[in-house]
């Protein structure tokens, strides 16, 4: 069996890993090393079971079946595997940016009294994005009309998204040439499964480019509608301090851990859980107060716009039950491991699920509803209140470890931190870049896995990117992993920067990593890259900019298609473990090579986190010398750069 340290970087994670082992209570690492070996047809992605002929599965070694019982080549069954991950993963992204729609229209027609427009200012401007006159209106009717446009772009046949618009012009024409412009969030979703279906698309470079449309569609679209109304309904984040990691539980205190996706629910239990009524109860019962903490997404959004402490990232989810001081995990969507369960059934804690779309059998459901969000946020709340006479002080075991952070970095307030207060502009990042002060910039995102050690590659590949004058902006967990390793506050720029990006921190203020928010909130890296384009100097398509993205960790489909609209907006993006298409020599080419010539950004898959740092550096000074930039200031080659 694997030591601790083998399987977390984090030492609080190690701690509850440990305290597992010792009281025989199985969780994801034993889950996987149960699972060895696994299946090699899967992991090339060359069983194909979409119809029942099958399953089929295609012989690795040449000696056995070459096609499909239909006759569909290797390639057709690897990419259609493949657009099949698309399309669930930007479903997930998409039906949360329709919920959170939905919610906007139930604000702000008055049925859900609990919420209220509070980024009035992000009304205006994306009221003007989807076209509407707002002159003489108010506030309420601007978003019900914008929730009601956003919600009809799901179900559009024919048009372009309406956030496209924002990307390059250069970029929107490559989309229109090879047909990649999304037309419906969901057409292009629903297109994915017919065009899987048997016997329909069997030109697997057919297949993928629709892929990336729908992919376009999720990021440029369902993404891009949930943060921006996020944004709109919750307030537009702003850079604020927080804490993270196993040691934001507290001893004498209820602790509410939330987690999933959906900010709906958690807006609001972050006032619930200040509610007097619901504190004079606690106190009742002994405890101090109530300790409201976040897991995975529901972290970043909590933080982002409340400062809530992130109790930790995707593989820590049971670790947190099994510090014996979790009363009540409430989970909605997504990232929710069914396992929490049977890991809470060994303590306490009591698990609540919320949303109709995600039950577990035997698990207590209060499903939410906006138009009652306090009255069911309280409910939930005085359970786990009700629940801290059931703990049992001797298994109480909250490691120590705490870090904290600046979170709350957006596309708007990235202009006024670098232009300054009188001059909204992000003419010194990209001054910065053209100097060669600043290398270039990195998105580092995506999930853990327990088939790399938990946290490992992000903070080795953020480390590596930031010592060679990177600037990094991060969301999901991967910013998590990097927060508790305290990449994620200004202070660290002194130890990890490079001397350029270092003298940029220290003049503006800011970490050398910035922490843009949740999955869906990848969508704010694709206005970043926009608005720099935007800015002038450095080309004029986001192919063109010295930038990389990287998911080296990734495990879920959502990651699929946040790296295929990465792509498919001209992003240079590499995945730790490879995804599943090595099956088909023809279409990992495609991925790794032929797509670059198309939309100007492809994949590339790198286990070693420092070498797929080097590989993005390489990239970034290929376009750097693409654009004749100045040679860099602080000259550093990374050692032994790898060709991109
Ligand atoms: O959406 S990074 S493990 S929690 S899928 Fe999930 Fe991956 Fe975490 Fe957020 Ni994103």
């Amino acid at each position: 069996m694997a030591k601790a340290e083998e399987r977390s970087y984090d030492p609080a994670s190690q701690k509850m890993i440990n305290k597992a082992q010792d009281e025989n209570i199985d969780i994801v690492w034993d889950r996987y090393d149960a699972m060895q070996p696994q299946c090699g047809f899967g992991e090339l992605g060359i069983c194909c079971k979409i119809c029942n002929m099958g399953p089929c599965r295609i012989d690795p070694f040449g000696e056995g079946p070459q096609t499909g019982i239909c006759g569909a080549s290797v390639d057709t069954i690897v990419a259609r595997n493949f657009v099949r991950m698309i399309a669930s993963g930007a479903a997930a992204h998409s039906d949360h940016g329709r919920d959170i729609a939905h919610a906007l229209i139930l604000a702000a027609s008055g049925q859900a009294h609990d919420y209220h427009l509070k980024g009035t200012q992000k009304l205006k401007k994306t009221a003007q994005v989807y076209g509407i006159d707002i002159a003489g209106k108010d506030t309420q009717s601007i978003g019900q009309e914008l929730g009601d446009k956003c919600l009809s772009e799901f179900g559009q046949q024919h048009g372009e998204l309406k956030y496209t618009s924002l990307a390059p012009a250069k970029r929107q024409a490559i989309w229109r040439k090879f047909s990649m412009m999304p037309r419906g969030i969901d057409r292009e979703i629903v297109e994915i499964m017919h065009r899987t279906h048997i016997g329909v698309d069997n030109d697997y470079k057919n297949v993928i480019n629709h892929g990336l449309r729908a992919a376009l569609g999720d990021g440029w679209g369902g993404s891009m509608i949930a943060t921006e109304l996020s944004d709109i309904l919750f307030g537009a984040p702003e850079p604020i301090r927080a804490t993270v990691n196993l040691g934001v539980l507290k001893e004498n205190q209820v602790n509410i851990v939330v987690h999933g996706h959906e900010p709906t629910l958690s807006d609001v239990v972050a006032d619930a859980a200040k509610d007097k009524e619901l504190l004079d109860l606690a106190k009742k019962y002994g405890a101090e107060g109530i300790n409201l903490v976040g897991m995975c997404c529901t972290a970043n959004e909590l933080l982002m716009r409340h400062g809530f402490p992130s109790a930790g990232n995707f593989l820590q989810q049971e670790l947190a039950i099994l510090t014996g001081s979790v009363e009540l995990m409430m989970v909605d969507v997504q990232c929710i491991m069914p396992a929490l369960s049977s890991v809470a059934n060994c303590f306490h804690t009591k698990l609540v699920t919320t949303s109709p779309k995600c039950k577990f059998p035997g698990v207590e459901h209060i499903e939410f509803k906006e138009e009652k969000a306090f009255q069911i946020a309280k409910q939930i709340i005085r359970l786990g209140v009700e629940n801290y006479k059931n703990r049992v002080k001797e298994r109480v075991d909250i490691p120590p470890e705490i870090k904290g952070l600046v979170a709350g970095f957006t596309t708007e307030n990235a202009f006024r931190i670098l232009g300054g207060k009188y001059r909204f502009t992000l003419r010194p990042l990209n001054d910065a870049i053209i100097s060669g002060r600043l290398r270039g910039a990195a998105g580092v995102v995506g999930c853990n896995n327990p088939n790399i050690k938990h946290d490992w590659a992000h903070v080795a590949m953020v480390k590596e990117l930031l010592k060679n004058d990177v600037l990094v902006v991060q969301t999901g967990c991967s910013a998590i992993a990097c927060a508790k390793e305290g990449l994620l506050t200004p202070e660290s720029a002194l130890e990890y920067a490079g001397e350029g990006l270092r003298e940029i921190c220290e003049a503006v203020g800011i970490p050398p990593v910035l922490h843009v928010g949740s999955c869906v909130d990848n969508s704010r890296i694709l206005l970043i890259l926009a608005s720099v384009v935007a800015e002038g100097g450095l080309g004029e398509d986001i192919s063109d900019l010295p930038a990389a993205g990287a998911a080296p960790e990734w495990m879920s489909e959502k990651a699929v298609s946040i790296g295929s609209y990465f792509v498919g907006s001209g992003v240079y993006t590499v995945f730790g473990t490879p995804l599943p298409v090595l099956g088909s020599k023809k279409v990992t080419d495609y991925l790794t090579g032929e797509l670059e010539n198309i939309v100007g950004g492809k994949f590339a898959f790198e286990q070693d986190p420092v070498k797929a740092a080097r590989m993005m550096i390489a990239h970034i000074d290929k376009k750097r010398q693409a654009l004749k930039l100045a040679p860099l200031m602080y000259a550093r080659a990374p050692e032994a750069a790898t060709k991109a």
